[in-house]
């Protein structure tokens, strides 16, 4: 048999399973898996000690996304790949929003533009459909879905995107008839609004009343309109960036009854509390997002879902800003009132440390778990399985490299995003991933990254069957 490279000796994590073999790579894809592989000319990596994982999948990035007048994201595609590499990925999923009168056809051209010969890994493009006018809907739409577009974000919250409930059903209407995902962002835009006036009118305006105007009722008020819109409609939903178990609460009961409901969640929401956003002076407009960190028994409530399996997807959220920039969270009349600070933190290259350090290392969740939840699964939701996802022989040599011993202190002179700062400066971990390859090349290799080797992927249909 012929191979390029056999990765000798790793713990090879696959579906169930989690054992000491080798992996044989050739033309970019996994082809043999199996014990003392080998095939002349082969290079021979030795792996011993170490953990292979199918590359991380982070399926909810934003990058270089249009954020309002005079905001600017942290991140484009080269900064945004390269922390992702550097945190254990080999593929992200961002974002794509049209602004101003733009179709989502002409978004999505500018978009791919943008990412054109500058990823350092692969990436494949969701949509954020905010519009429902007939262009969009009838003809957008299933363009984009037949070129392999073919999730979509819809969200209730934010007065410029938010859906009315007639305008959601719409939207699910047309992904039941594609077979198209759909994610929502489920906070109660109306409950947002009033709360946030009445806080001003109080005079209450920093941070941390951005947690205080976002609580659980608003975001499970939400996830039980979406999910009865998704039973009236009859299709299956994501619900992204769940916070606490209320929600996740709503979520169990639309599965009892019957409806396919896949959940995401996010480390923020694992290790972080609405007390960061009462940081003194400014500092807590780091923790800003949404929906916002919760207390310590919402986190108890997210790890036992990841633990029971209730999570089948861990993502980031990554929705970088710089700090100290009047651009970023400084912006104007951010000091003025919470309202103007910008939504979302950066992480993209914490996430699979965090998750492998709290959850595996401290043994909530396995190795395969673990392998699921954070690639397998977006893999197969958003319709790149078998391609990605899994070391399986056929599928993409994406292969991610965990030293699962190596302790480090998260600290923002070590990252490689644009942001400015980390949420989790001085948080330690144990795991990191200290080598990978994409497409059966190296992709991170003794702290050096390969420049620029991946692409936008087209999406197949989503596999949006139950799997838990
Ligand atoms: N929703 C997200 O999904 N990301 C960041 C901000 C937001 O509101
Ligand atoms: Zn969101
Ligand atoms: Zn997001």
């Amino acid at each position: 048999m012929h191979l390029d490279r056999i990765i000798r000796g790793a713990t090879v994590v696959t579906g169930d399973d989690a054992r000491i073999q080798d992996i044989g790579i050739a033309d970019g894809r996994i082809a043999a898996l199996g014990i003392s592989l080998s095939a002349e000319g082969a290079e021979i990596i030795d792996a011993k000690g170490l953990i292979a994982m199918p590359g991380g999948i982070d399926s909810h990035v934003h990058i270089s996304q249009p954020s309002g007048p005079d905001v600017e994201m942290a991140d484009d595609f080269d900064s945004a790949t390269r922390a992702a590499a550097f945190g254990g990925n080999t593929t992200v999923m961002p974002f794509c929003l049209p602004v101003g009168d733009a179709t989502l056809r002409e978004a999505v051209a500018d978009y791919v533009g943008k990412a054109r010969g500058k990823c350092h890994l692969d990436v494949a493009i969701h949509l954020i459909v905010h519009r429902t006018d007939p262009v969009t809907l009838g003809q957008d739409l299933p363009a984009l879905h037949a070129a392999g577009f073919t999730s979509f974000k819809i969200f209730m919250t934010y007065a410029d995107m938010a859906l009315s409930d007639r305008q959601i059903l719409e939207v699910l209407k047309v992904a039941k008839d594609l077979g198209a995902a759909v994610m929502v962002h489920a906070e109660n835009e109306d409950a947002i609004e009033y709360l946030r006036d009445e806080a001003e009118r109080a005079g209450r305006a920093g941070p941390a009343m951005h947690a205080r105007t976002r609580p659980v009722p608003v975001e499970r008020e939400a996830t039980h309109r979406a999910l009865s819109l998704a039973q009236i409609a009859g299709v299956p939903l994501t619900i992204v960036h769940v916070s606490n178990g209320e929600a996740l609460d709503e979520i169990r009961r639309a599965r009892q009854r019957g409806q396919i409901v896949h959940a995401e969640t996010c480390p923020q929401y694992l290790t972080l509390t609405a007390d960061d956003l009462d940081r003194a002076g400014f500092e807590g407009a780091k923790f800003v997002c949404s929906p916002p960190p919760r207390d310590r028994a919402a986190q108890a409530e997210c790890w036992a879902g990841i633990e029971q399996g209730d999570f089948d997807l861990f993502s980031s959220d990554h929705c970088p800003f710089r700090f100290a920039d009047a651009a970023g969270k400084d912006r104007p009349g951010a000091r003025a009132s919470f309202r103007n600070i910008p939504n979302g933190i950066p992480a993209i290259e914490t996430r699979l440390p965090i998750l492998f350090s709290e959850g595996v290392v401290k043994g909530r969740i396995s190795l395969s778990r673990f392998a699921a939840i954070t690639a397998t699964n977006h893999a197969r939701l958003y319709g790149l399985a078998p391609r990605k996802g899994m070391i399986a022989v056929g599928s993409d040599a994406d292969i991610v490299l965990w030293n699962p011993e190596l302790t480090r202190t998260i600290s923002q002179s070590d990252l490689h995003h644009g942001a400015d700062y980390t949420p989790w400066e001085g948080f330690e971990v144990t795991g990191w991933p200290v080598a990978s390859f994409l497409r059966g090349e190296f992709l991170l290799h003794e702290n050096s990254l390969a420049e620029y080797c991946g692409g936008v992927i087209a999406c197949g249909q989503p596999d949006q069957r139950a799997w838990q």
